[in-house]
């Protein structure tokens, strides 16, 4: 299959004012090429001058409406066209969905993220998301919904509701993104994170490793997300999750510490983003989970689902934190360190970014 936009660059994203890259691809696998050693140093560094390196903020995930999705997206379990198990559902009763809400919170959520199978919501989808986005708000929650593409006047309307955060996923390189979707293009995903940020939305946009990509492929996705103008408030690392039924099971499985040098290298290149660390924290293990921590993650889904997969429980998560000293950000640690200091580590390029 040939990929959709093999010539663009992965420092597509510039200003209007015809800025500068602020990371070249070159540079952004030079910092994977270093010694990892280097790397997660240089990584925690930047990442507690920014951040507070013990606090992680908890975010918790429902899909609003699951399954029977029309795209091809070779990752995902709720494709129709591939038999996984997972059936068409209805849209969830705002009530139920508020409930959940309220007991993330009381579990410790901050943020909460509502997820939808579509390619893009029809006008109609869009009201009852709206009642949930107000719903979840009122609730004292950051709000955050991922449900496709957007179209005119959407951002706005979510917005207007209370929405803060809006997700949508780059997934992969430009040079790899059509061995893994062709239902949409790689500009069609731009296009929607325009909208997002005209409507005065934080981004939030990350992407998927081990789906066999290279490491060439990963720096292309970091350079992609890195050059964003400015670059995204939250950027959620996702390690495949394989699902049976789906193209991409079975693929080779990402070398953990490959992994852990994607968080390193997505916090150099995005100092002040929240970097998560999202689905796939099951097959990673409790150490390599401790040294993405070190390198920059500081976020995490936090609840046993995802969306249709699972996710560690909530008491697994708590121990794991205890064992590293890690608190939930907005809840007081014991080794909470003073305000990190906020100097922005510019690019190689010079130029300062985000
Ligand atoms: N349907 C909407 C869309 O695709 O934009 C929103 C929901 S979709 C499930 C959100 C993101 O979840 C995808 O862009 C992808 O990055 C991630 N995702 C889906 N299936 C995954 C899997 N099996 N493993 C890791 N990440 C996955
Ligand atoms: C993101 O980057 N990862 C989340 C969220 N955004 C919506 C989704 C992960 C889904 C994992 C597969 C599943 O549970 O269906
Ligand atoms: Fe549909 Fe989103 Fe899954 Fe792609 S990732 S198949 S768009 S639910």
């Amino acid at each position: 299959m040939q990929p959709l936009l093999r010539s663009a660059p992965a420092t597509a994203a510039k200003s209007p004012g015809a800025r500068l890259p602020r990371w070249t691809l070159a540079a952004v696998e030079g910092l994977f090429a270093l010694p990892f050693n280097d790397l997660l140093a240089r990584a925690h560094q930047v990442h507690a001058a920014h951040h507070e390196p013990n606090a992680v903020q908890l975010s918790t995930l429902l899909s609003i409406k699951t399954g029977g999705c029309p795209e091809d997206c070779a990752y995902c379990p709720q494709a129709a066209r591939y038999h996984t198990g997972v059936s068409n559902e209805a849209i969830l009763p705002v009530g139920e969905v508020a409930a959940v809400a309220a007991a993330a919170k009381a579990a410790g959520a901050t943020r909460f993220c509502m997820g939808a199978a579509w390619r893009g919501p029809k006008d109609r989808d869009l009201e009852p998301v709206l009642a949930m986005v107000r719903e979840v708000k009122a609730l004292g929650l950051e709000t955050c919904a991922t449900l496709g593409m957007l179209k005119d006047g959407q951002a706005e309307a979510l917005k207007k509701a209370g929405l803060d955060y809006y997700n949508h996923n780059l997934d992969t390189a430009p040079e790899f993104y059509g061995e893994i979707i062709t239902t949409r293009a790689y500009r069609d995903r731009l296009e929607t994170l325009e909208r997002v940020r005209n409507a005065g939305l934080h981004v939030c946009c990350g992407g998927i490793v081990g789906m066999g990509e290279s490491r060439a492929e990963r720096a292309g996705l970091i350079a992609q997300l890195a050059n964003l103008d400015p670059y995204p408030e939250s950027v959620p690392i996702n390690n495949l999750v394989q699902v049976e039924g789906t193209p991409l099971y079975g693929t080779e499985p990402i070398d953990p510490l490959e992994f852990v040098r994607t968080v390193a290298v997505a916090r150099i290149t995005m100092p002040r983003a929240m970097v998560r660390l999202s689905a796939g924290r099951r097959e990673l293990g409790d150490g390599i989970q401790a040294l993405c921590f070190f390198a920059g993650a500081n976020s995490i889904f936090y609840g046993d689902k995802l969306l249709t997969t699972g996710n560690p429980d909530v008491e697994v998560d708590r121990e794991l934190f205890a064992r590293l000293g890690l608190h939930a950000q907005g809840q007081a640690g014991p080794s909470s360190r003073p305000s990190p200091r906020v100097r922005e580590e510019g690019g190689p390029s010079g130029s300062e970014g985000g």
